[in-house]
Order: C-alpha cells, then structure tokens, then sequence
C-alpha cells in the first residue's frame, strides 16, 4: 500500500484505533522513503513532507498520529544526503513501531495486576491497549469477565466481543445506552485513549464521557491504557484538541432524515481528569496528574516547542 492509501484507509477507518494508525503512518513514510531510489536530497524531503502533511491530516483527533510522524521524522533536517534521510527514516519507523508493539505488551502486564478473579469488566469501543490488560489477566488464568458497549455508530463493539471471544473471556454485548443500567455489576472499567491532554484529561471514543461519569456515581474504578505516544505536547503548547466529526450518513440514511432535523456525528469525547482512577503506560501506572511529567520525559521537552504542522 502506498502512502496515501495508506491515509485513505486511516481516513475511511479501515485502519483504526490509535495504535494502528501511529503504527501504519511509521510505516508508510518508511516506505515512502524507501521507494525514492535518486540522489535529490531536497526532492526526498519535498515527498516525505507532503506525506507527513497527508498522513496527519487522515485523522484530526489521535495525537498517536502526530506523534508516530514526528518520531520517525526525528533529526531529518540535519542529514546531508538523501541516503542518509532514507536510512534515518526507516530506522526511525522501525525504532517506533517495535516501542509502541512492544508498550501495549507491557500495559497487559502492569494492568492486569489491578485484575483480580471474580471481576467484571467493561470496556467502551476497540481498544488495543484495554483489551491487552483483560486479555493479560486471563492468560494468567484469572476468573474474569467482561461487557463491551456497542459503540455505535461503527459498532466497534463488535470487533471487541471477537477477539475477547477469541481470547476465551466469557464477554457480554451491550448497547451503549445500558452503561448506567449495568454499572451496579461492573468492578472497574478499563478504556483506550486517543490523546490524553497535559491537564490529564483523556479524549477517547464517543460516550467515554458519559461511562466515566456512570462509574464515578457507583464508585467504580476508571482506568485508562495508553502507550505514552498518546500523551500530547501540542496541549502543553495551550492548543485544544481538535473533536472530529464525521458525516451523518454514519448515524442515519440521510434519504431518511425529515425536514428541519439535522444529525451530528461528533466521534471523540472529553473525560476530565478527576473521574480517572489512574493511567496505565508502559512507563507504568500514573495519575492523569502527572501527564505533564510523562510528555516531558517522554516525548522530550523539545517536542512542546517543536509543534510545526
Ligand atoms: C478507537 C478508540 C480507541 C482508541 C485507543 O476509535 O477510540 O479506544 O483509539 O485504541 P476509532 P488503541 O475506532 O474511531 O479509531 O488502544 O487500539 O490504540
């Protein structure tokens, strides 16, 4: 897949979660990199810039993206050549994809100690990074079961129940609006992140929101898994979090909408850091309070001040 295939599908979500695309936009300008066989070095540069520019305009909200694009960029205005640019960008890529494969691993293992047999769990949407933690404490033969919502309108939820059946956890499906109903059964509730923000809020799927607000109300534990990709320097910078909205035709036929009635299809939420319990990394488990220590030691103190593009 080309580049901006690669773009088309992340747009189109084919390629999805936060995880994913980081990793498949490494990739694809590792690729892009790669396919240049001439000597231009200002030439390589000009199609690894378009192809950053394309990539991180595929998805507004995930930070992963930016992140993912900005790691494997890393010290490419300095080099003299255009093998030398080729070789950087593919180590890079291939530093960045190895890291966050790995950071999903070691979330499995750290979170799943907070899993203890008899549990029931609820996640929301399709998150690599939750799921590696219910999927961890199983494997270590924990007595452990889990609801997963429906997340409409892409019914990630269904994507979900597969691979914790595939996992052998005993799963049950429920619609999102059921959240509050069935919180009284739920022991904790372990979700993803697309871009947590340097005052520890985390944005994440649609009605992430509203399941923390449900589980603060019945006192139920809210943890977030995230790979400290997803933490964001832009935030620290002041800027706001761009909420994509997608079209209506994904709520509704728009053939079938009636007169004077419009549909809006907003697909990311704000959860304030006060209704979550802690944040698992790879780095370990923290409070959202300390989200500005993690963008600093992690994603470098020069990547605030380095926000282009
Ligand atoms: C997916 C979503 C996931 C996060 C984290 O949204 O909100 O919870 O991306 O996923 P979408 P992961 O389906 O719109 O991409 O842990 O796999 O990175």
């Amino acid at each position: 897949m080309g580049l901006i295939e690669v773009a088309d599908s992340i747009k189109s979500m084919e390629i999805r979660g936060a995880g994913l695309i980081a990793r498949s936009a490494a990739e694809a300008l590792k690729q892009q990199a790669l396919d240049y066989r001439g000597n231009d070095l200002d030439e390589l540069r000009r199609r690894l810039d378009d192809g950053r520019k394309a990539l991180i305009a595929s998805r507004p909200t995930a930070i992963s993206l930016w992140n993912a694009v900005q790691a494997t960029m890393r010290g490419s205005s300095t080099v003299q050549s255009a093998e030398e640019l080729r070789s950087l960008v593919a180590a890079n890529a291939d530093a960045f994809v190895e890291r966050s494969s790995k950071a999903v691993e070691i979330i499995g293992r750290i979170g799943s100690k907070r899993l203890r047999s008899g549990m029931t769990i609820l996640t929301h949407c399709n998150s690599k990074a939750a799921l590696g933690v219910i999927k961890a404490a199983h494997a270590e033969g924990k007595d452990i079961r889990a609801y997963a919502t429906e997340s409409r309108p892409w019914r990630q939820g269904l994507l979900t129940i597969k691979d914790l059946s595939a996992a052998g956890v005993p799963t049950t499906l429920i619609i999102d609006s059921a959240v509050r109903w069935i919180m009284k059964e739920v022991d904790v509730v372990l979700v993803g992140a697309d871009t947590i923000c340097s005052n520890g809020a985390v944005i994440n799927k649609i009605g992430t929101s509203q399941v923390a607000l449900a589980a603060n109300e019945a006192r139920v534990p809210f943890i977030v898994c995230a790979e400290t990709y997803k933490f964001s320097p832009k935030t620290v910078y002041g800027e706001m979090v761009e909420i994509e909205e997608r079209d209506a035709s994904e709520v509704m036929d728009p053939r079938l909408i009636p007169p004077k009635v419009s549909v809006r299809n907003p697909v990311f939420d704000a959860t304030p850091a006060e209704y979550i319990d802690s944040i698992v990394t790879e780095i370990g488990l923290i409070s959202p309070y300390a989200a500005y220590e993690v963008i600093v030691k992690e994603l470098g103190q020069e990547s605030i001040f380095d926000i282009e593009g």
